[in-house]
Order: C-alpha cells, then structure tokens, then sequence
C-alpha cells in the first residue's frame, strides 16, 4: 500500500514538473509578441534583460563563508565588474551566538578600512557595528550568529580603477583574522 501511494505521488510529481515546464515556456513566448509591438526604447531594456540573465545570474553572486574560529574561508573576493549588481550571501557555519561570534561582511577602500572599524565597534550590534549613514563603506552586510545567512548586495560601479578595496568584519576584535583583499574581474 505505501509503495501504491509512493508510485502514484512520484506519477503526480512528475505530471506536475512537465506542466510546470510547459506553463514557464508559455509566458515567455507571449511576452515576446507585446515588445515587438512596443516603441523601440520601451523594448530595449526590457529584452536586454531577459537575454542577459540566463547567462549572467549564476555569476553575478558569491558565497562566503564564516566560522566560529573568527574566519572567512576566504582571503580575496571577486566581484564582477560586468554584473549590475553583484550579490553576496554570508553564511556562519558555527554555534555560537551573534552576540560573543557575531560576523559581517564590510568593504570599503582600504584606506578607509581603520576608520570604518574603530567607528563600528562603538556602532553597536544594534547597527551591525557599521556606523550609521558611514559614506566609506561601499555595501555591508547584516550581523549574523552561528547557522545563520545573509544576503546583500554591491553595486559594481562605485569601485573605482585604480583603488583598493578590502572586505572585513566589524565585530570588535574581528578584523585581524576576518579580513582580505576585494579583487574586480
Ligand atoms: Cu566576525
């Protein structure tokens, strides 16, 4: 009897995959008819859009992860120039509470990179030891505890040629282990 139900559920899932195949494929080819019929600098945006995400959405994000060691898995971030925007997720992959283990993820040049740590650490875990409205930060993300993530995103252009650009946690304490060098490809 388990194997009957087992059989016919399997049967249902694979009826509803190919409708679901057959529903996605449907949209897509009548939403080409209305932006022929669009006036030329309507349709523009819109099918550059379409054309680029297939290819560009898998690249234009990373994963990074962090621990309860007080470390990145990584020492050098890449980020795409050519994405409009990049996404970055940050996972702690440890136990310990935001409140003694709590990580972020910081970039700014690296010039900036002191100042940025010294004001948040006295931003509170409130504010994710970023300090409000900080104009040398380029995009950060949310502080996280052990076997949380997080998601925000970078927008490409405002690193400028010729500049270096560094990534880090602001928890107090963190930077010296938690930090690397932000490369643009
Ligand atoms: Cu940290």
């Amino acid at each position: 009897m388990k194997i009957y139900l087992a059989l016919i559920s399997a049967a249902a899932l694979a009826l509803s995959a190919c409708g679901g195949q057959q529903e996605a494929a449907a949209p897509a080819a009548s939403a080409e008819t209305p932006a022929e019929n669009a006036p030329a600098e309507q349709a523009a945006p819109a099918s550059a859009g379409s054309a680029a995400a297939p290819t560009e959405a898998g690249a234009c994000e990373t994963v990074v992860s962090s621990d309860d060691q007080m470390k990145f898995d990584r020492q050098e971030l890449e980020i795409k120039k050519s994405c409009k925007e990049f996404k970055i997720v940050l996972k702690h992959t440890g136990k310990m509470p935001a409140a003694a283990m709590g990580h972020n993820i910081v970039i700014s040049k690296s010039e900036d990179t002191s100042g940025v740590v010294s004001d948040g650490a006295g931003a509170t875990a409130a504010n994710d030891f970023v300090k409000p409205g900080d104009t040398r930060v380029i995009a950060h993300s949310k502080l996280i505890g052990g076997g949380e993530e997080t998601t925000f995103t970078v927008d490409p252009g405002k690193f400028a040629e010729g500049s270096q650009y560094e990534f880090y946690c602001t928890f107090p304490g963190h930077y010296g282990l938690m930090h690397g060098t932000v490369k643009l490809i």
